[in-house]
């Protein structure tokens, strides 16, 4: 869950007022603020939400002229929060700072309607179905609207209630190598250098070491502070003020990006995926807007894929991975792009590029794609990096931006170069249908052999999951620890067809207690072979199931029964006296049942309860 709200809004629309409203904090911190009555820069402050504890705010200027400083506010930003003044409803600013939001990470908007006080339930209706008619092409659509006043405190709790709605709903923060776009720099006397921003990835600890980009200068984490509190560790999605040992203080300023050595990177080239809001020429100079830094740089394009741009700078900006970024034009300053980037050093590209081609040997990505191209082995992370002669986190990053380039896949820890996936699934294929071939009326194979046919040794949970991916691209059908070709079926003659239905028959005719081979054959006046014969026939067919000892059944009884367990007992735990209920039938009958169902792990075994497991589409 994510704890980063941040303003938005044309000026004087009450931004700051609100803020203050809600946490008891003035956010115009500078001087010329408080003389203009404007904000200018950033300002910084934090609210205890129920339920949610401290999350931090941003707030930002709303005057044309300081957007660069607001989309350094909305670049961290989780959960926005878009003031509008009822009298004025939809200003440019309002739409500007919408458009930013939109194309950045943020998860939720929530928009205050301000100076309630001063509007009439006409006026405030008004602004609210213009508001609403505004974001309902977008993601936003149904966003909250809450009408607020400053100065009379109204609304402002069912404000906060929203808020820590629209929290709760974020997803949780990403994972990997932490990262902090620094905002604000100065020294605090005889500790060292403070920085600050929003950290936007991982957690980072007391006594970490840090990378400041660009120029890698290293330092470490002397002490870290949320709002004011120190922390011994900090986790993504709030603002963070780190303390820095061991480096020069006058090096360090605001643009710059702190985080895990090897994963942040000084650059003059990167790629990034995008989306745009005007279309520009390739070779456009345009505004790179990344974390609290700009630079001037242009954007070359790619003939297939409009989306993937590379920027070249004129100067060196310190960058992350997945780093969230906004693009404007060089003059006048219209937003025009946003989106992330995807390769912080990047070779030089063409127009004509083949689009996939972004692996970068200054990334390592390469050499970890080369690693696992060289078998379908998986490999954890730690060997990844042992084998690739790199840092965990170095690795971890390269396997991350392998999975976004759809290069590399995470098989429940497992990784595995995505074309080694395609190959196992052809060479899975092949051998099952030379066995299905040498086999014919065996209607599955055991996975085990399959593999060893294919000349593949996955093992575990990486095996279940590359299974399911397979399956999921109805390569293989995966019944429990058998595998098949999709749609693959016994071939059964008319003969054989005759007898199986009658021993069908019999067995659905009794469900409860279903006969014995041997009573069938009496029942039927069959020869007892004829009936074994016929059910390991049903069972090659997937028509029966073998419960236990002499115990079969139809696949569709089965199906039925399993349905009736569902209505009745799936939302609670259930007994085998209650199940023997359900059923009707008899104590030698219902615990092997149980004990069928619990095997194909139907339901779970409790003590001496049971209940009906979730069913997993993967499964
Ligand atoms: N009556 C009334 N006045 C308000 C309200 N909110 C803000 N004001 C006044 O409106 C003026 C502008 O408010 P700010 O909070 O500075 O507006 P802002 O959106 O932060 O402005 P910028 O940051 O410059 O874009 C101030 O004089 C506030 O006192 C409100 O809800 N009701
Ligand atoms: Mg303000």
């Amino acid at each position: 869950m994510a704890r980063l709200i941040g303003t938005a809004g044309h000026v004087d629309h009450g931004k700051t007022s609100l803020i203050k409203a809600l946490t008891g904090i003035d956010a115009d911190r500078l001087p010329e603020e408080k003389a203009r009555g404007m904000t200018i820069d950033l300002g910084f402050a934090y609210v205890e939400l129920p339920g949610i504890g401290r999350a931090s705010i941003v707030d930002v200027p709303g005057h044309e002229r300081f957007l660069t400083n607001m989309i350094v506010g909305a670049l961290g930003v989780d959960v926005a929060l878009l003031c509008v003044k009822a009298a004025d409803s939809v200003m440019p600013q309002t739409r500007e700072h919408l458009q930013i939001l939109l194309l950045l990470p943020v998860e939720r908007l929530i928009v205050a309607l301000t100076f309630a006080d001063l509007a009439d339930d006409e006026t405030l209706q008004i602004a609210k179905d213009e508001v609403q008619e505004l974001l309902d092409a977008t993601r936003f659509a149904g966003a909250p609207v809450v009408p607020v006043s400053a100065p009379t405190g109204d609304g402002v709790a069912e404000l906060k209630d929203a808020l820590a709605q629209a929290l709760r709903e974020t997803s949780a923060a990403e994972e990997g190598p932490w990262y902090l776009p620094i905002d604000r720099a100065f020294v605090l006397k005889g500790q060292g250098i403070v920085v600050t921003g929003p950290l936007m990835r991982g957690a980072v600890r007391a006594g970490d070491e840090v990378s400041v980009q660009p120029g890698d200068l290293r330092a470490r984490v002397r002490s870290i502070q949320h709002h004011g509190e120190p922390t011994e560790i900090a986790e993504a999605g709030r603002r963070t003020a780190l303390v820095l040992s061991g480096i020069k203080p006058e090096r360090v300023r605001r643009g710059m990006i702190a985080g895990e050595p090897g994963t942040v990177f000084e650059t003059l080239r990167f790629d990034a995926r995008v989306e745009w809001v005007a279309a520009r020429k390739h070779g456009s100079r345009v505004r790179v807007s990344l974390g609290a830094e700009e630079v001037i740089g242009r954007a070359f394009l790619n003939a297939q894929d409009r989306d993937l741009v590379q920027l070249r700078l004129e100067s060196p900006v310190g960058c992350a991975t997945f780093q969230p970024l906004i693009l404007r034009d060089y003059s006048p300053p219209h937003v025009i792009a946003g989106g992330r980037v995807t390769v912080p050093l990047a070779a030089p590209r063409r127009f004509r590029d083949a689009p996939q081609a972004s692996v970068d040997s200054s990334n390592r990505a390469d050499s970890v794609l080369a690693l696992l191209s060289a078998d379908a082995r998986g490999r954890s992370v730690a060997e990844v990096a042992q084998q690739a002669g790199l840092s965990h986190s170095a690795a971890a990053e390269a396997l991350q931006r392998l999975a976004s380039e759809g290069q590399a896949i995470n098989l429940s820890g497992a990784w595995i170069a995505s074309h080694q996936l395609t190959a196992a699934g052809e060479a899975i294929v092949v051998a099952l249908q030379r066995m299905h071939a040498a086999a014919p009326s065996q209607s599955s194979h055991p996975r085990d052999r399959v593999l060893k046919a294919a000349g593949l040794d996955w093992k575990g949970a990486s095996l279940d999951r590359s299974l399911a991916l397979l399956s999921q691209a109805g390569k293989v059908e995966v019944l429990g620890a058998n595998l098949r070709l999709p749609g693959y079926r016994v071939q059964v003659n008319p003969h054989q067809r005759q007898l199986l239905d009658r021993v069908e028959g019999a067995l659905s005719a009794s469900v409860a207690s279903p006969p014995s081979p041997s009573e069938i054959a009496l029942a039927e006046r069959l020869p007892l072979q004829a009936v074994e014969a016929a059910i390991k026939l049903g069972l090659e067919a997937g028509e029966i199931v073998r419960i236990d000892k002499d115990m079969y059944l139809t696949q569709e009884a089965l199906r039925k029964i399993q349905d009736s367990i569902v209505a009745a007992f799936g939302d609670r735990s259930f007994a085998a006296a209650e199940f023997r209920d359900l059923l009707g039938t008899s104590r030698k009958f219902a615990i092997p049942w149980l004990e069928y169902l619990d095997r194909i792990r139907f339901t779970l075994r409790v003590g001496d309860k049971r209940v009906v497991r979730v069913r997993n589409s993967e499964e």
